[in-house]
């Protein structure tokens, strides 16, 4: 068996801290049934971050589809910083021992998404694929490829994520192929006869000998339908990467094989990509995405039947989100008030209805749209 939850334990409320389950039991023991208010907001980010995508909405829809609460969020793939980003209304004893995944599924996911459209803003428009599945439990591939996807990526190498997503799946090829065949060329070669017809090759460059000879040797084997050539060096060799590629770059130019691109992966994140930018054409990245900081959200009562009312450190009562349609701030408010921006700008209310009293209300866009909308917001940043 693998060591992951069913799904049935997480919908039956079974993937959750225990002393919840005692708290509800308690509250229920003694009829003690209030209705609350709620409101999940990150309570810090990671070092450096300015900003975060929210992600993991689509799942808080299927936990909470059923449960008798009425849960309101920001559209998924909004950027956020420390504002709410959903609220939970109904009976407490009704829907609190769901707390554990309902967090769980937006920190996770919001960390890789997040991670992602770091990645992205740093590489630009150049290719961005996520590699890191292989470094997290199997289970989670198709939810970290998406979020990856979602945050910037343009595509996964997972062919279950792909199929999630209803993509191809993306991939170039391992150093075992290499290895097997025992010469890089004969390697090539043999891989170009398995893809299909006319289809572009991504030639692996690092395995036996250096990269700028196995790159003008694939050039000079594959012609044409050689697309790219991938460095994977080995962090004992890496040394200036930059200075690498500059020579790769080069080297196949000098012999006319300008139209071959540079893909680079290992070790990058989005520091590294702004300092191989000047040569690289695509990068393929997967622990700093597949293991990406999460983002720290925290699940708060701050109304209790109808009074505000909060823990210390937290600021009590019903909230509005607002995001001004003309200057693009964000402000958070005291419900209901309602009034232009300062700017004259009107303002949209992003706390809308995910859940009413457990029907699932919002038509949940498709990743496709909703990495459009991330690329829309990144493009402001
Ligand atoms: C890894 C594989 C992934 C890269 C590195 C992700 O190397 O190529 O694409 O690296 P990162 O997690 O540091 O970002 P290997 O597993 O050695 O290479 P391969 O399986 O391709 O032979």
């Amino acid at each position: 068996m693998f060591h992951v939850a069913k799904p049935e334990d997480i919908k039956s409320g079974k993937v959750t801290d225990v002393y919840f389950q005692r708290t509800v039991e308690a509250l229920r023991n003694h009829g003690i049934r209030k209705r609350v208010l709620a409101e999940v907001r990150a309570t810090s980010l990671p070092e450096g971050y300015e900003w975060a995508v929210l992600a993991g909405v689509e799942e808080v829809a299927e936990l909470m589809s059923g449960v008798p609460a009425t849960v309101r969020c920001l559209p998924e793939g909004t950027l956020f910083s420390h504002e709410p980003v959903l609220t939970i209304e109904g009976e407490y004893t009704d829907w609190g021992v769901y707390e554990t995944a309902l967090l769980g599924l937006l920190c996770q996911a919001s960390g890789v998404a997040t991670k992602a459209a770091r990645c992205r803003v740093a590489a630009g428009d150049r290719t961005l694929i996520s590699f890191g599945a292989r470094r997290m439990h199997p289970a989670l591939a198709p939810m970290i490829e998406r979020n990856a996807y979602l945050g910037g990526c343009d595509g996964v190498a997972v062919i279950a994520s792909a199929e999630l997503l209803d993509l191809p799946a993306s991939g170039t090829m391992p150093h075992a192929l290499i290895l097997v065949v025992g010469d890089p060329v004969e390697a090539f070669r043999l891989y170009q006869q398995a893809m299909p017809a006319g289809s572009p090759i991504v030639c692996l460059v690092d395995t036996l000998g250096d990269e700028k000879f196995e790159a003008v040797a694939a050039a000079e084997a594959l012609g044409r339908s050689l697309s790219a050539v991938r460095l994977d060096t080995p962090g004992s060799r890496r040394g200036d990467m930059r200075q690498i590629l500059q020579e790769v770059r080069w080297e196949l130019n000098l012999r006319g094989y300008d139209y071959v691109k540079l893909i680079v992966s290992g070790g990058l994140d989005e520091q590294e990509i702004v300092r191989l930018n000047e040569f690289a054409d695509g990068y393929g990245v997967g622990t700093a995405i597949s293991n990406a900081p999460t983002i720290n959200f925290a699940l708060d009562i701050v109304e209790v039947e109808g009074t505000p009312f909060t823990k210390r450190g937290k600021m009590s009562g019903r909230k509005a989100v607002q995001r001004c349609l003309k200057c693009g701030v964000t402000r958070v408010v005291p419900e209901p008030e309602k009034s232009r921006h300062t700017c004259g700008g009107d303002l949209e209310d992003l706390l809308q209805p995910l859940t009413r009293e457990g029907a699932v209300v919002r038509d949940l866009r498709p990743v496709t749209e909703l990495r459009e909308y991330v690329l829309g917001q990144l493009g402001r940043k």
